[in-house]
Order: C-alpha cells, then sequence, then structure tokens
C-alpha cells in the first residue's frame, strides 16, 4: 500500500492518479485535510488526515501498513509568508511526525518534495549547482532547507530511505496552486483563454526555474523506482525543466492568442520572494544518478496548458 498525505493538492491531485495507474486504486490512500471534490464513499480509499495530529497519521500507517508513504501537505512561499509559524510548523512537524512514523512502521520509501527555494538571495542564479550557499530569506525555503537535512540525517543515522526532489514552479492544469510565487505561469493560461489578458504580479523580467506536472511526476516516479545504491543526494535532488520570464510566456501564448495582452501589476510582496531565487537550476546529479531528462520546453508546456484547458 502507498500512503499519500496531502493528496488534493496541485502535485497530490495528480501523483494520487499517476500511482493508481501503476499500482491500482486500492492500493493507493489518499489523504488530506480536506474533502476531495468526489464522493469518498464510493471512491478509492480516501482518509482525513491533519499531518500536525500525530496519532491520525500513526491509524492510518496502522490500518494500511504502507511500504511507500509521500508527504505532500505544506504551506507554500507566498503563503508562508503571510503566517511564518503556521508554515514553520507544518512544514517541519508534519515532514518529522512521517519519519517517526516511517522507522516505526519501517515503510520501506519516503518522499518529501523540497523546493528551489532553498536558495536564497546569495546562491549562484545562474545554471545553481546542486551544492552551494544557501541561504533562503522565506519561510517556506527555511524549512524546506531545513527539512532536507532532517531527510539526510533520518537516512545517515537510521537507514530510512527517504527520496526528495528540489522542484521547480510547477505548470498543471488539473489542480488549483496554493500560494505560491510561481502561480502566475498558471492564471496567465487561465486569464488568457478567459479574458485576452492577464495582470502579473511578477515583473517582466523574473526569470524563474519552471517544470510542467508531467514532467515533475514522472521524475518523482523515476526516483522513487531507482535501486537506493543509486541515489548519491540524501537532502534533496536539484531538478531542472524550463526557465522564463513572464515576458518570455506571453510571447509563446501569443503564437496561439495573437492579440494576448500582458500588464505589471503594482509592486508584490511576492516579486521579493522571486528576487531571491534562482534563473535556472543545474541536475546533472538527477541526470547522472537516476537518468532524468525533462520533456516538456515552453513550446510544448504551452501547447499542452492551451489545449487541456480549452477542454
Ligand atoms: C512556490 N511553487 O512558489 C512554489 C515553489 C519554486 C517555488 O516551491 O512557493
Amino acid at each position: 500500500k502507498i500512503i499519500v498525505l496531502g493528496s488534493n493538492g496541485q502535485i497530490g491531485t495528480e501523483l494520487v492518479n499517476a500511482l493508481r495507474k501503476i499500482n491500482g486504486d486500492d492500493n493507493v490512500i489518499a489523504c488530506d485535510i480536506r474533502r476531495p471534490d468526489y464522493d469518498i464513499k464510493n471512491s478509492a480509499p480516501f482518509e482525513f488526515v491533519n499531518v500536525l495530529e500525530k496519532d491520525v497519521i500513526k491509524a492510518v500507517f496502522d490500518k494500511y501498513q504502507p511500504t511507500q508513504v509521500y508527504l505532500l501537505a505544506a504551506l507554500l512561499s507566498a503563503t508562508g509568508e503571510q503566517n511564518p509559524k503556521l508554515a514553520w510548523d507544518l512544514n517541519m512537524n508534519g515532514l518529522l511526525n512521517v519519519l517517526d512514523l516511517a522507522l516505526e512502521f519501517k515503510t520501506k520509501k519516503v518522499y518529501w518534495p523540497s523546493s528551489i527555494a532553498v536558495f536564497g538571495p546569495s546562491s549562484p542564479k545562474d545554471n545553481t549547482p546542486q551544492n552551494t550557499i544557501m541561504d533562503p530569506n522565506t519561510v517556506y525555503g527555511i524549512s524546506k532547507l531545513a527539512g532536507e537535512r532532517w531527510c539526510e540525517y533520518y537516512h545517515e543515522k537510521y537507514g530510512l530511505d527517504v527520496r526528495s526532489i528540489r522542484y521547480p514552479g510547477l505548470i498543471s492544469y488539473k489542480a488549483a496552486p496554493g500560494g505560491g510565487t510561481t502561480d502566475y505561469a498558471i492564471h496567465i493560461f487561465h486569464d488568457a483563454l478567459k479574458k485576452g489578458c492577464y495582470q502579473s504580479f511578477l515583473n517582466a523580467g523574473s526569470e524563474l526555474p519552471m517544470m510542467y506536472m508531467d514532467d515533475a511526476i514522472r521524475a518523482t516516479i523515476e526516483l522513487m523506482d531507482a535501486p537506493a545504491d543509486k541515489i548519491t543526494v540524501r537532502s534533496s535532488y536539484n531538478l531542472a525543466g524550463v526557465s522564463f520570464t513572464p515576458e518570455v510566456l506571453a510571447a509563446e501564448i501569443r503564437k496561439h492568442i495573437p492579440n494576448f495582452e500582458l500588464t505589471y501589476g503594482p509592486n508584490d510582496p511576492r516579486q521579493k520572494i522571486a528576487d531571491s531565487w534562482p534563473h535556472s537550476i543545474n541536475d546533472d546529479y538527477a541526470a547522472k544518478d537516476w537518468n532524468w531528462k525533462p520533456e516538456f520546453d515552453l513550446e510544448k508546456l504551452t501547447v499542452d496548458m492551451l489545449d487541456n484547458l480549452k477542454k
């Protein structure tokens, strides 16, 4: 059995589908604090779980005896800044609860997502290496960096097989993103189709590392399927997809919606967050250790987003 905590979120929604296709519906237990938008009585297994309530997670572990656990419940960068203590509590104690239970129940593999938000103003901006200066200045980034250290610690000290990826900003059409700095790259597609224009909260030239959700899900499953002795990074793997600015994304959208207009809003707190992050990521370790290769470039992801949102 596989447990997915945070199953209703932007990543969880698609990861649960992908894992169910591979492992069968009943073998993947979706868990979230919120009710999903489908009928849970007649669906594949769903459990209400708040990752801060260890006894509740423990009851779920006890019921299903999972071989794998994915912990996706978290507060993202922009929401985290509005409630720093809650972000720290949820992102950190949620992780520690799951790591402890995975040890107790001898869970074979644990997955936990990190983010390129672990980098900060002093990190190199271009082709940011796996190992470099890391001085995140958002509570989200601080919690992800601390979480990476804990993952490596549980691996070194207790032999727990925990694996992680530093996701770039993720672009998808199925579930809404939850309060991140990279969310503009999703809203822009919705508004382009609906209104023909979009007001960006980031500047024209804000280049950020991004990735299409299909690539992110495939990367996650490929990392989890890789033989343990190939995994040389036990904190979290750098992963690169495609890097672009709002301006460049708008130009790509205009190839399909020629009159699309992009304007820029008044100064937004998310600009400062974006300014502290890398422009592009070096993912040589992922390529070497488990053959990572992205499939979606800007052209391909733009076509796929527009096609699917039109439906
Ligand atoms: C955020 N999407 O914007 C997240 C992310 C790379 C950024 O982790 O907060």
